[in-house]
């Protein structure tokens, strides 16, 4: 393991991709190896990007990558795609992205399909980031569709959150909705080469308008880009550097906020698995079938099981320090007395 968070820190490709691949089957080696990385992490800076289905989030990433190569960055992106993982979506994804910075070592790319487990990929999310940054990449993509909470806290809790809007009708409605037009930093009108983007300005604008700032507070920008053609992308780049410089002083707050909420997901996935070990087989549905006949209600249930796995670790601990008091008798009676003869 220790040969591989190694090659991490190397920078090198391959064992990006297996460190990324050991997280993301959420063994005990992925654990393992975010261990040896995590106290070489907190380097890279962490862009989250978020928009509608369609936006042209990718071909914005894209755009952006090339503009930060220029400029003499390395670039680490996570594409958390939607696309089911039996369409091979993720995979094409990343073929076809792979194109545009092929052989260039300064970057790397990762999809990541949702396998419908979206507590699970906004875990792994974060853990492939922090090989990113372990790898020494300067600045960290991630790019997510902003339809669910746990996609959305993925990129609020970035040291940046850009949220990409199209023209079109309902787009708005459905970025509202979403709730990811609370936490944009720099707005992004993509598509600008349609109808209607300067409509989408103008109303992103109102919006910003009924909002009251303090002075020295951030009024979120908003930027015209057209993806396709890179038109826009060094002043969005801009904007990122502007955003950047005027955050320093807040951004250990918002890394803070972004490891409790790591810490927290990762405490209720860990006590959920400690759950399900230590209730026998098939107990938890016995349980759910009891509270839809109505035999218990939800809140007994929960009672009852904390408390069976309550009972279960002072078990386990009188197990410890009995076994533990027997060695120390052992000891005792063989060890020191023998050698002091
Ligand atoms: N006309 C126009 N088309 C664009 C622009 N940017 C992206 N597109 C197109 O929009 C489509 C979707 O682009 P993607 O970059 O895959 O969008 P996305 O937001 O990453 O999509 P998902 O990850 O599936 O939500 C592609 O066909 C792009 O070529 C733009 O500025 N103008
Ligand atoms: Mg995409």
């Amino acid at each position: 393991m220790p040969a591989l968070a190694e090659r991490v820190f190397a920078g090198d490709a391959r064992g990006i991709a297996r460190a990324i691949s050991l997280i993301e089957d959420e063994s005990p080696a992925g654990a393992e190896l975010v261990r040896a990385i995590y106290p070489r992490t907190g380097r890279a800076y962490l862009v989250g990007v978020t928009g509608p289905p369609g936006a042209g989030k990718s071909t914005l990433v894209d755009r952006m990558t090339t503009e930060l190569r220029k400029a003499g960055q390395t670039v680490g992106i996570v594409a958390v795609d939607p696309t089911s993982p039996f369409s091979g979506g993720a995979i094409l994804g990343d073929r076809v992205r792979m194109g545009a910075h092929f052989g260039d070592e300064g970057v790397f790319i990762r999809s990541m399909a949702t396998r419908g487990n979206l507590g699970g990929l906004a875990r792994a999310t974060s853990d492939v980031a922090l090989v990113l940054d372990a790898a020494g990449k300067d600045i960290v993509i991630i790019e997510t569709v902003g339809v669910g909470q746990d996609e959305v806290d993925i990129v609020r809790t970035a040291d940046i959150s850009i949220v990409v809007l199209v023209p079109g009708a309902g787009d708005e409605v459905q970025a509202l909705k979403a709730g990811i037009m609370e936490i944009a930093d720099i707005f992004v009108v993509n598509k600008a080469d349609r109808d209607g983007a300067d409509r989408l300005v103008q109303s992103v604008a109102g919006m910003l308008a009924l909002q009251t700032f303090q002075p020295g507070d951030w009024r979120p920008p908003i930027v015209k880009t057209e993806a396709t053609s890179g038109t826009g992308v060094p002043e969005l780049i801009a904007a990122i550097e502007t955003f950047r410089a005027h955050s320093e002083a807040t951004r250990a707050t918002r890394r803070r906020t972004r490891q409790e909420y790591r810490l927290r997901d990762l405490l209720s996935h860990r006590l959920m698995q400690l759950v399900e070990e230590t209730l026998p087989e098939g107990e938890l549905q016995r349980v759910v079938d009891g509270i839809a006949s109505r035999e218990v209600d939800p809140y007994s249930a929960a009672t009852d099981i904390i408390n069976r796995v309550r009972r279960a670790g002072s078990a386990e601990q009188e197990d410890v320090r009995r076994a533990g008091s027997a060695e120390n008798r052992n000891a005792v009676e063989g060890g020191p007395a023998t050698a002091r003869k």
